[in-house]
Formats: structure tokens, sequence, C-alpha cells
């Protein structure tokens, strides 16, 4: 499948172990080999001693420093190139046969040509480095749902990660078996070593980043770039883009998804899956811990950023996470936001681009409200309160394994999934779009979700700060044309005897003065409440022409005094005017999709406009 390597080199025999039963993974590896010509060839096990190792040699090299084993015990920062920071859509392709499948909300360039490119730029891009072969399972070992990738890297800061972030090792090629399917996943950081040339602590290609998919052969190519999205290619690259393309010919659905669990007191127990875009809130609603007053409610998390779910038996759907740990945005993370994550932190992290205590313990924005007096900063400078910029990236992470959230679900790793009561969709938006709305049916609530909206943020690279339209907080994730997509998800709710309700939340709007309206963090425990009290049936609502909304007396204010009723009707507010222009933009993306647009999405918004 990889055009030919220009220089022969030749892969001893050795180097692949025989307990690698799989021959078309044997072939890959093979292929990889003679096209990208590292060193040497190292096939991960998982295991502890291995994770350690590569740590120690990370830190030997200069790519990790290890933090104070007292205050962070086995935990480590990374500090990326300045270029290096965030998932970046530009460089980001779906290269289908046809153009028309990949829809205009994907880059596309034809197939022959990127393997063209590629095939040059990987062409003994290992050279003076490692290549580790990481065969890895996105869900449980072994569920239904679940499905095998394997990544080859020339990083070992992509092992490390994938090791938090997947299920990897020996026991994945047991699963695999002789005969097994697996997507093919080849990443390089794109910068060979010559003989004798020393490594920089972050490499990464400044001229060419590629993160490419192919539909059809469902293989990804990621170069250039080793950081997140674009380099862990389980996350992105896999469990969404080439997922939902999976997903959509098999009947499922892949997205971008927390998973919670909530249990009423004395009550059954719900699970709502809840998108979100990028730094908008998924890992703080997944581990919400609620306020004193609603103390009696329980909270769970089975994920914090993908989900896949299927339709079962019972003609509900289920779902998994298919991830093993959280890749989550660090800065505005704090006891007072979400103290649950800060316990998962204590140990066994990989901080990358947050900035280092004179002791040796990390600090991010929003961790305390006083910043510590001196600090180094993200890039390994001096800093103090007084320098003028934040101490660390805006798009910061840690990288943890959901085992150690306190919040954890007892049901997480359940091969079967969890069955979800309701799907809630939520965008940054500073004003027009209300606290909460719920869609009136599943067709209404695909509309609502086809056309939210966002405001961009430091996840990707680009200007912050942007509204766009960001259907299903799948913007930059779906694989294919979301014409087919919307068609896609109304055919699986036809197919749902019990179909979760849909909601739409707005954790975001603002006042005048530029201040949230809304408290947030755990007091969307209030909502949450509200939600789940409406899927039982006994909770009041309001009709307005965008959905049913609770009125003041149907939420609990037990607690809260920063909400009155007037900040209430603010955050409720359904302003036609500013619908109008809204509605004008749902057009906009209808044009621009229209040639695979269900027809029920434009009878959805002529309703919409007939109801203002
Ligand atoms: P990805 O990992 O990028 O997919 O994003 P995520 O959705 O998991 O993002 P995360 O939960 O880490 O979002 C972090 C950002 O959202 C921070 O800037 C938080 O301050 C902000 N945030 C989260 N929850 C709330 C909330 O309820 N209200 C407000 N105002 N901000 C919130
Ligand atoms: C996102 O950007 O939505 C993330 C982080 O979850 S990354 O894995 O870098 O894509
Ligand atoms: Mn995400």
């Amino acid at each position: 499948m990889n055009p030919p390597a220009t220089a022969a080199h030749v892969v001893p025999d050795q180097e692949i172990p025989a307990y690698v039963t799989n021959e078309k993974l044997r072939q890959w590896v093979a292929e990889v080999a003679q096209l990208t010509q590292p060193d040497r060839i190292y096939w991960c096990d998982g295991s502890q001693q291995e994770y350690d190792r590569l740590c120690n040699e990370m830190v030997a090299s200069g790519m990790l420093i290890r933090l104070n084993q007292e205050k962070r015990p086995n935990s480590y920062l990374a500090r990326s190139d300045p270029d290096d920071v965030a998932r970046m859509e530009d460089r980001t392709f779906v290269c289908s046969r046809n153009k028309e499948d990949a829809g205009p909300n994907n880059n596309w360039v034809a197939p022959e040509e990127m393997k063209a490119t590629l095939g040059r730029l990987f062409t003994g891009c290992m050279r003076g480095r490692t290549m580790y072969v990481i065969p890895y399972s996105m869900g449980p070992l072994g569920s239904h749902i679940a499905h095998i990738g394997v990544e080859i890297t020339d990083s070992p800061y992509v092992v490390a990660s994938m090791r938090i972030m997947t299920r990897i090792g020996r026991k994945v090629l047991d699963v695999l078996g002789p005969d097994g399917y697996f997507v093919p996943c080849l990443h390089s950081v794109g910068m060979p070593l010559a003989p004798g040339q020393k490594d920089v602590v972050w490499p990464s290609n400044k001229e060419h980043k590629y993160i490419v998919h192919f539909p059809e052969e469902k293989s990804i190519w990621s170069f250039g770039s080793g950081y997140g999205g674009n380099a862990l290619l389980g996350k992105k690259c896999f469990a969404l883009r080439i997922a939902s393309i999976m997903a959509k010919e098999q009947g499922w659905l892949a997205e971008h998804m927390l998973i919670l669990g909530i249990q009423p007191p004395g009550g059954r127990k719900h699970y709502i899956a809840a998108a979100f875009p990028s730094a908008c809130g998924k890992t703080n609603l997944a581990m919400l811990i609620p306020p004193p007053a609603l103390k009696g409610w329980k909270v769970t998390t089975i994920g914090e950023d993908i989900a896949w779910i299927k339709p079962g038996k019972d003609g509900r759907l289920y779902a998994i996470n298919p991830e093993a740990g959280a890749f989550g945005v660090a800065p505005g993370t704090s006891e007072a936001t979400n103290a649950n994550c800060l316990a998962a932190l204590k140990s066994n992290t990989i901080f990358t681009n947050v900035a280092l205590t004179p002791d040796g313990d990390v600090w991010w924005e929003g961790l305390t409200q006083t910043p510590p007096r001196e600090l180094t900063d993200w890039q390994g400078k001096p800093w103090t309160p007084d320098s003028g910029r934040p101490a660390a990236h805006a798009n910061a992470r840690f990288t943890v394994a959901a085992s150690q959230l306190p919040s954890l679900d007892p049901d997480w790793e359940n091969p079967g999934g969890v069955p979800i009561s309701a799907f809630l969709f939520g965008g940054r938006r500073t004003t027009t779009v209300p606290l909460v709305v719920e869609a009136s049916d599943w067709t209404h609530g695909v509309y609502l979700a086809a056309t939210m909206a966002s405001e961009t943020t430091a996840a990707i690279v680009g200007k912050v700060g942007v509204v766009r339209r960001d259907p299903f907080a799948m913007l930059p994730f779906c694989g294919y044309h979301f014409g087919d997509y919307f068609r896609h998800w109304l055919n699986i709710g036809r197919s749902l005897e019990q179909p979760p309700r849909i909601f739409g939340v707005n954790w975001f709007r603002r006042d005048g003065n530029g201040k949230f309206l809304w408290p947030g963090f755990g007091e969307n425990m209030r909502v949450l409440k509200w939600i789940i009290e409406r899927c039982e049936g006994r909770a009041g609502a309001v009709q307005t022409p965008i959905g049913s909304m609770p009125r003041y007396e149907d939420l609990e204010w037990r607690g809260l005094d920063s909400v009155d009723r007037e900040t209430f009707s603010k955050l409720t507010a359904v302003d036609a005017g500013l619908w109008r222009d809204e509605l004008k933009d749902h057009a906009e993306l209808f044009d621009k999709l229209k040639s695979r647009l269900p027809s029920e999405m434009v009878r959805q918004r002529e309703e919409l406009e007939r109801a203002l």
C-alpha cells in the first residue's frame, strides 16, 4: 500500500517477533520500515517496566522533566516546540476517492496525489530514530463495541501517552490474532537524524505537517507534529474521523461526547452523553461535583471526550468510552472548578506545556487564585506575575489514566456499554442561545445539533473567539460529508424504540459587561437535574418557538443566590431578532451542504422561521 522507498533498506527478520501472528501486520510493519528506514524497530509490550524505561530515556534526552517525586510522584513535564502546541485543522485531510464524499467540512486532496506527497515525506524520515510499534484497543479488550488500531511512531512521548490514553501491548495482539482487523496508523515527527546529529528536545517538522485519513482504506498517515490529536492517532484520527465512517457503514455512532452517570436521591441511575466543541467543558462536566444543596445526587464518569454508541437489542442506545485516559485542558482546572480531576493528577501524570514551580511541581492559570511569585514558563523561560504573559500555554494539557479518577463509574469498562437517556449539545455562545432547551422530538433534536455554533478556543491553531457553526461539535472530526452524517443520525433515531431525548445547553451566556450570567461548573447540576426529571416525565416546562424550556420555578435554586429571576430571564431569553440572524446562518450552512442535506433539515428550519 506504500509507494516504494527510494533506497532499499533491509529489515532483519528477527525484528518482527514470532509472536506477531497477524500476517497483514507483519507485512505492513516491514513495508513501513522499508520506507522510513529507522535504526531500530521496537514492539511495545505495554508493561509498566517499559513505560518507566521510556520515561527515563526521555528524561535523559531532555524531552521530559521529572517532577518532584514527593509532590508529584511518577510525573513528568514535557515542553513542546512553540510551533507545535495544538491540533492543526488546516493541515488535516480526508482523502476519499470522491471529493464529494469528504464534504465541504473536510480538506480534500486526491488520494493518489496525497500518497505521492506522503511517500516523499516519509522516505527515510525515521533515520537515526527508533520505530515503535504500538498495538492498541479503543474500548475494553474484546468488547463488541471496541476496535483495534496499530500505531507506528518515532516518538517515545507518543508511546508513553498512548499507554495512558488507550489499552496497548501484547494483550492486544492476542485479541487481534492471525486474521483480526486493525486500522493502520502511521506517525512520524518528520525529523530524521544524520549520523552523530544531536536531537532537539521536541522534534517536529517546521515546514511540512500533514494529518491524513484515507476513508476507503481506513488508514491514517500523520507527519510533522508530535502534539495531541495530531500524533496520538487513536484519539481524533481513529476514534472520531475513521470511526465516524465505520459507524455510518455499520449502523452506529462515533461522537465527540463525554458520558456521565446521574443518580437522583433514591432513584434510578441515568446516563447522558454530551457534545461540546474542544475546550468547552466536557472534562469539567464529566467529573461534576454537585453543589451542597443537591448533595443527594450522585454523578459518575464514564468518559470525557469520545463516545462510541451502538443500538442494543432492546431498542435503546448503549455507549462506551473508547479511551482509557484523559488528555485534558490544564488551565482553569482547580479545586473549585474540578476537584475530581485535580485528585486524579496527584501522580502518574504527564503534563505538557504547563509552568514549573521552583520546587519541581506544576502550575497553570486558574490553579490557584494568586500565582506563585516565580515560575519557569511553558517555554522554559523565567516568569513572574508581572511578566505580562501566561505562564502555561492556553492549550497546556495533562495526560492521565481514567483509573486514577475518583468519580469513575463502576461500569466504565462494561463491554456492553451503558444505556443513554439523553443527548446534550452545547457551545460557547455569549448571546442568543439559552441556558437549556429541549427538542420536541428526534428530528428537531438533530436540527438543533446540526445548527449549533461555538466560539473557537486555543485547542486549535488559529483565531480564538470566532463564532462558527460546529454541527454536533464534530466540525473538525466528522470523516465524511455532513449532509450524510445528519441523515445517518435521522436513520439511527428511526431505528430506536426509545430514542434518547435531545437538549441544547449554553453555560457561556454573558451580560453587557462580559460577565458570565451562569455560574457553571458544579452548578450545572441544576440543569442536569431538570434534564433527568424531564426524562422521567416529572419536570415542568414552557413551550417556546425553539423548544421547551424550564420556568424559573422548574429549577432547584436552594443554595444559589447569584442567579435571581431577572438573571434567569436573561439566561433564557429568546430574542426574535437575534434568532432571525441565527436562522440566516443556518441557511448559509445548509446551502454549503445542500447536495446531500436531508430535506427534514430544511423543513425544520422553515417551521422555526414560522414559529418565530
Ligand atoms: P477537549 O479536551 O479540547 O475536547 O475539551 P473539553 O470540552 O474537555 O474541555 P474542558 O472541559 O477541559 O474545558 C475547559 C475550558 O472550559 C476552561 O476554559 C474552563 O474554564 C471552561 N469551562 C468548563 N466548564 C465551564 C462552565 O460550566 N462554565 C464556564 N463559564 N466555563 C467552563
Ligand atoms: C480536542 O481538541 O478536542 C482535544 C484535544 O480533545 S486533541 O487530542 O489535541 O485533539
Ligand atoms: Mn476533544
